[in-house]
């Protein structure tokens, strides 16, 4: 892509129109008449190559929000081909939707696929009532009529390589490097943690504001916990990334400045990208993991902090508005927009009797370890092909 290009197409179309509106409009979407051509030539690009690559009959899977042209492209020039698409983030229902000057292309764009995989129902849902409200499609939530096609339309929850996850947690150099991290945050205290990408959607600043309020009130204290903040920088040319940014630091500072004493803060706070062997070590010594977004499609670092749980501890607090909330009913479900419900949730989380929490993560890893990302992937292909 060229410069002007990522600023059009990715920065702007992608990021600063269907991001937004796709997650509930948290931040409010532009409608930019200059980005949508970029988008369009983007998805001709992509759509050109796979067709050029693939051999006659075979499977091409499109993914996400930023190629949802390109099933339609592809279709016309190479109608042999299986087609599927799969979209990471949220459907957005159709009041929200309808919003889109061009949301009868991009249904058209999407309905070339043969089969179209939402992570959730709902989202799969609010697809087909908007693919029969816009476009002369008629059929059900699940089959689409699209002239003499049929476009198959499903939720299939993405998931993780659970097994890698939990050998990794297992491994002797982990268990060293957990050692290291506990004793370095300080013997005995609770250590909450979170992880994110810097993104307005993961609700960083109303989880910060909730362990301030237990703070403020005495219920907690930088003797007995820590709140660890992993967050990997992301989007920063967007400018509501860029102020999203100033304002979590700002509270961060502010906590820190209120509550930290010499060789104990309050909030770690580590703006950089970890690899996931790096992570590791954290996901071992949380006692308390806070996944708290406003929207997310799915969330896969509750799944992956579940799959390191080897001796079932530790507990999951979880926004109800990630897509995974709807497969990990044994987590501490919370709504991130209510501060005082989420401050008591996490002081909750840290108090739950070591029964019930050994109760609640045997189940969780039985559903992550059961839904793994292999399966996604197998059932995916398999219906495609079927
Ligand atoms: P993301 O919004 O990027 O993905 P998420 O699913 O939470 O969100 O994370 C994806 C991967 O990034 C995970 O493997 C996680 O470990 C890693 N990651 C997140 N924060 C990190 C950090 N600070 N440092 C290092 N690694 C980090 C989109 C959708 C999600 C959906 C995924 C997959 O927004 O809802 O779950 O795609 O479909």
């Amino acid at each position: 892509l060229s410069q002007p290009e990522i600023d059009r197409y990715y920065n702007g179309f992608c990021n600063r129109t269907l991001w937004p509106l796709f997650h509930d409009a948290i931040r409010a979407p532009e409608f930019n008449h200059a980005w949508w051509r970029p988008y369009v030539e983007v998805n001709q690009r992509f759509a050109k190559a796979a067709a050029e690559a693939a051999g006659h009959g075979s499977v091409v899977w499109v993914h996400d929000y930023q190629l949802l042209l390109v099933p339609r492209m592809l279709r016309e020039v190479r109608p042999d081909l299986k087609i599927g698409f799969f979209l990471h983030i949220p459907f957005p229902p159709e009041e929200l939707f309808s919003w889109l000057p061009w949301r009868v292309d991009l249904l058209q764009g999407l309905l070339g696929a043969d089969l179209i995989g939402f992570q959730t129902h709902s989202d799969a849902q609010n697809f087909s009532r908007a693919a029969r409200r816009y476009t002369d499609t008629d059929g059900t939530d699940t089959e689409l009529h699209v002239g003499k096609r049929t476009v198959r339309v499903n939720s299939y929850p993405i998931s993780i390589d659970f097994d890698w996850f939990e050998e990794r947690a297992r491994a002797p150099e982990t268990l060293a490097e957990t050692l290291k991290i506990k004793a370095e945050l300080g013997k005995g205290r609770r250590v909450l943690l979170a992880v994110d990408r810097l993104d307005y959607t993961k609700g960083i600043d109303s989880r910060l504001a909730a362990y301030e309020l237990l703070l403020k009130r005495g219920q907690i204290s930088i003797d007995d916990c820590v709140l660890v903040q992993i967050a990997a920088p992301s989007r920063e040319p967007v400018f509501e990334y860029a102020e999203m940014r100033t304002k979590i630091e700002q509270v961060v500072g502010r906590i820190n400045g209120e509550y930290s004493v010499p060789g104990r803060v309050a909030v770690h706070y580590f703006r950089r990208s970890f690899t996931r062997e790096e992570l590791m070590p954290f996901y071992c010594a949380a006692d308390v993991m806070v996944v708290t977004p406003l929207r997310d499609g799915m969330n896969l670092v509750c799944k992956e902090y579940i799959a390191t749980r080897t001796a079932h501890t530790g507990v999951l607090v979880l926004s109800e508005f990630a897509g995974a909330a709807s497969q990990l009913r044994r987590s501490l479900l919370v709504n991130p927009r209510d501060i005082e419900g989420m401050a008591a949730t996490m002081h909750n989380a840290m108090n739950l009797p070591r029964q019930d929490a050994k109760h609640r993560m045997a189940i969780l890893r039985t559903v992550v370890r059961r839904h793994d990302v292999h399966e996604w992937a197998g059932i995916f292909l398999e219906a495609l092909r079927a």
